[in-house]
């Protein structure tokens, strides 16, 4: 596959930005390797700048669940883009995507716009703690709430893709205030409310984990986090940057029945464009500046062509046989693969979620961090190499999740079972 057009971009890069990325689970560092360099994406394609044409399953990380450059979502953020990029002032599209937003999560009773998932996680638990006046939070090892310095304590994603669970640079006094437990255990969970429930601010989880791959919480699991936090008044917060409109139109706090008592959206809801949102229950929510004291603010929040984005995006998600078409072709992958990988006589685990879902290189079942990490990392990368080289862009981690569109046609998911049959024999 020819690729110096993107090394000779990457060696240019490498002199201007850290890495030569401006995220690290993009550098390939965990498959070896240089990046590619995307020049234009549609529908289920991508293709890079040496011409290289790609199956993507990254999606951008989640957002295009509607394919890429969908004429709709384009069309939007044209038609929006000419009456003007960015006012700093309220415009009717962000009462809109609101209402769409609220639609499908109504325990938001109240959304606040910001640009990233980080910028959400980070304003939800300030809001927490400014809420119940504690200062202690529960995260989960392996999830990755984004790169405020309270999260990036065991965090997943590419903290664990590159092996830097903690990051230098948080505060210790930071860090002290974050405990983290296993995902999948209520036991320890108890114990510790047990010992200090009165003292913490909030849970703040992924529903269903996606940044140490794909985790399935274990029947009752969800459910009992809710049990448990809700005597104490912990704020009980789902992150659902990469779960929201991607395993049910209303999450997994629609899939699985919960009310968390504030939410954090990302990805799906900016379409491509950079937007995060929280909220929640209107009592907490109605702290938020300037309604109340906690302050929160964003030059570039509520963007007009981002929401224009976002509004497309979930408009194009209102079509129920869009869920059931993703389950379909999520279910024939993930199907195909598990039988391709028998046959090669290599073991593998796939934890799937609706149209999200990761192959782990692993003899037993993967249901926490600590599984996740035993999985084999040196076959994962031959692997996505391998894959690569026939066409098929997974992310390049073993701790991340791959994704489908309502653009991945039944032909791309054979292609990719073929070509992941072939793979698997060299491995
Ligand atoms: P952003 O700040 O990257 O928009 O969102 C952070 C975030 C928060 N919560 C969850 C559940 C997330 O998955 C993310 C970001 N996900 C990673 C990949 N799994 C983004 C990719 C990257 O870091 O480049």
């Amino acid at each position: 596959m020819k690729r110096e057009k993107s090394a000779a971009l990457f060696q240019e890069a490498e002199k201007r930005i850290p890495g030569g990325v401006n995220s690290p689970v993009r550098a390939f560092k965990s498959v070896g390797g240089n990046p590619l360099f995307i020049k234009k994406a549609k529908g289920s394609k991508i293709v890079d700048v040496d011409g290289n044409r790609f199956i993507d399953y990254v999606l951008s990380w989640g957002p295009m669940i509607v394919g890429h450059a969908h004429p709709k979502v384009i069309e939007a953020i044209q038609k929006t883009a000419a009456n003007g990029t960015s006012f700093g002032a309220p415009t009717a599209l962000e009462v809109d995507l609101a209402k769409s937003v609220q639609t499908n999560f109504p325990l938001m009773e109240r959304i606040r716009f910001v640009n990233s998932g980080t910028e959400a996680t980070m304003s939800a638990i300030r809001l927490a703690r400014a809420f119940t006046r504690r200062n202690k939070i529960i995260k989960f090892e392996g999830c990755y709430h984004g790169h405020a310095d309270a999260l990036l304590v065991k965090a997943g994603s590419g903290a664990t893709t590159l092996g830097i669970p903690d990051s230098p640079g948080v505060h210790p006094d930071l860090a002290r205030d974050t405990i983290t437990l296993p995902f999948n255990n209520l036991k320890l969970l108890q114990k510790i409310l047990e010992q200090e429930g009165n003292q913490i601010a909030c849970v703040i989880v992924e529903p269903v984990p996606g940044n140490m791959g794909t985790i399935v919480p274990e029947d009752g699991y969800l459910p009992g986090l809710r049990e448990l936090t809700r005597p104490f008044g912990i704020v009980l917060i789902f992150d659902e940057v990469m779960s929201g409109f991607r395993i049910a139109p209303g999450g997994a706090q629609e899939r699985y029945g919960i009310r968390p008592d504030l939410t954090c959206l990302g990805k799906i809801i900016g379409g491509g464009l950079p937007v995060g949102a929280y909220g929640g229950k209107r009592e907490i929510m109605e702290m938020v500046a300037p309604a109340g004291p906690v302050y929160q603010a964003g030059t570039l929040s509520g963007n007009p062509i981002a929401m224009a984005a976002g509004l497309a995006t979930l408009a194009l998600l209102k079509d129920p046989a869009v869920y059931e078409k993703l389950e379909t072709r999520a279910a024939a992958l993930a199907e195909g693969l598990s039988e391709a990988a028998r046959k090669a006589h290599i073991p593998v685990q796939i934890n799937r979620v609706a149209s999200q879902m990761t192959l782990f290189f692993n003899q037993n079942k993967v249901t926490d961090y600590q599984t996740a990490l035993q999985s084999d990392r040196d076959r994962f990368s031959k692997f996505f190499l391998a894959l690569l080289e026939e066409g098929i862009y997974l992310p390049p981690s073993q701790f991340e999740a791959f994704f489908l569109s309502t653009a991945h046609s039944s032909s791309d998911i054979e292609k990719t079972i073929e070509a992941a049959s072939r793979a698997f024999k060299k491995l």
